[in-house]
């Protein structure tokens, strides 16, 4: 379906899909396998400016938005989604910095994100603060000019690889989540280190460690935003990149359909290739109408949040949830459609199925994504009444 994406945003889609049948594709079992993160392609992705499509032009990015960054993240998800987990991770995580950030904290820090030169995570998560992320244990106490920081961070992407983390904190435990504070921690702080690399079901190309806070100091002025606000900081932060996450999932279930499609075409039973059934040809149409009514709603949502509207919690929550839903069910039915094919390591299905379940569970499970969009309801038409 014709989009009608501008000129531009026609390069940025075909750049990603350059890169991601190029440089990807062709390595993508074997990070799978091995789970060596990806820096040759970072590097590439670096050099093709692709880092700073979403950070404004005065920070030295190309001063894109939303929509540019859900294309990318589409394309590289396509190919493979532990590695647009990278790059999506880097964008939630200079969010706060983005939304937030003084404009001290936006000249040190963006230049180098937007050129790819430093890699960013987000430390929201904690071992008993996951859904209820006002649960937060970690602590930043004032002391001079310098906060400390204790506590550990759990199951954070690019944990380990990144060189800047925006990290939340209670500062003020008495208040609840309104005693929740944005800071930005640079690898190398004393008192920070990492914990040991997850393994994971999927997206095996992705780093996820913890963060280990022990009496880390950092500068007063790491702040983001002002004390207090650190809930919102990460609520903000979320809906700003949850369509991304859609967008992710728009990516792998595309992938994932291409190749049962493909296969489908090849394969012979009962003297037919098998999508001249049409028990076959109902699931590919189930499975295409699916993906393009998520692309539709990605895109629109996307192109919401770049208008500037002030409240996208709602849109963001539901192309999250609706993108990845579709996601988890597009890659189950390409290795339907696949069948004893689809479930081995031989053909790229088993493993799209494997990594598209984290999309239904990171940046907030979509039972969260349906608690925050029930609220909203309840919301307006209280108003409306
Ligand atoms: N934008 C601005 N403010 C927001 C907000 C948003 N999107 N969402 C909540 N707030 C504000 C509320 O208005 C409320 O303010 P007041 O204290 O002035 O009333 C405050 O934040 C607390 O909100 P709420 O009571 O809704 O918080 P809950 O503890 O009930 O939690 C959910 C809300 C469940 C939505 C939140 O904890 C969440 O998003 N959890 C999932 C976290 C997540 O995605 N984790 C994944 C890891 S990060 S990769």
């Amino acid at each position: 379906m014709d989009y009608f994406l501008s000129e531009e945003q026609v390069m940025i889609r075909d750049l990603a899909r350059q890169i991601a049948e190029e440089k990807i594709v062709p390595v993508r079992a074997e990070l799978d396998e091995t789970g060596e993160f990806p820096w040759d392609i970072m590097k590439v992705l670096a050099q093709s400016d692709l880092f700073g499509l979403f950070i404004p032009e005065e920070y030295g990015g190309l001063g894109k938005g939303c929509l540019e960054l859900s294309i990318a993240v589409e394309e590289l998800s396509r190919a493979c989604l532990g590695v647009s987990t990278t790059f999506a991770a880097n964008a939630l995580g200079t969010y706060p910095l983005l939304l937030f950030g003084t404009d001290e904290q936006k000249k040190k820090y963006l230049p180098d994100i937007a050129a790819g030169k430093r890699l960013v995570a987000f430390g929201l998560t904690e071992a008993n603060a996951g859904s209820d992320a006002g649960g937060t244990q970690t602590t930043a106490r004032l002391e001079g000019n310098e906060y400390i920081i204790n506590g550990t961070k759990q199951w954070i992407t690019n944990g380990g690889e990144a060189e800047v983390y925006t990290i939340i904190a209670i500062t003020d435990r008495s208040k609840g989540p309104r005693g929740a504070s944005a800071f930005v921690v640079e690898k190398g702080t004393p008192g920070f280190t990492f914990g040991k690399k997850e393994n994971k079901m999927g997206i095996r190309a992705s780093a996820t460690t913890e963060l280990i806070f022990d009496n880390c100091r950092i500068p007063r002025d790491n702040i983001i935003g002002k004390e207090g606000m650190g809930f919102v900081v990460a609520m903000k932060t979320l809906d700003s990149s949850r369509t991304g996450v859609g967008a992710q999932g728009v990516g792998v279930a595309q992938g994932a359909f291409e190749e049962a499609v493909k296969f489908a075409k090849q394969r012979v039973q009962f003297g037919h290739p098998v999508i001249t059934f049409q028990a076959v040809q109902h699931m590919l149409a189930d499975m295409a109408t699916s993906i393009e009514a998520s692309r539709a709603l990605v895109y629109a949502v996307a192109r919401f949040i770049d208008s500037g509207a002030k409240d996208v919690s709602k849109e963001s929550a539901m192309s999250k949830l609706f993108a990845t839903d579709v996601a988890m069910k597009v890659t189950t039915d390409a290795v339907q459609v696949m069948g004893g094919s689809g479930y081995m390591k031989e053909y790229p299905v088993e493993k799209m199925m494997r990594d598209a379940k984290i999309l239904q569970i990171y940046e907030g499970t979509n039972q969260i994504q349906r608690n925050v969009i029930g609220q909203a309801l309840i919301k307006e038409f209280t108003k409306k009444k």
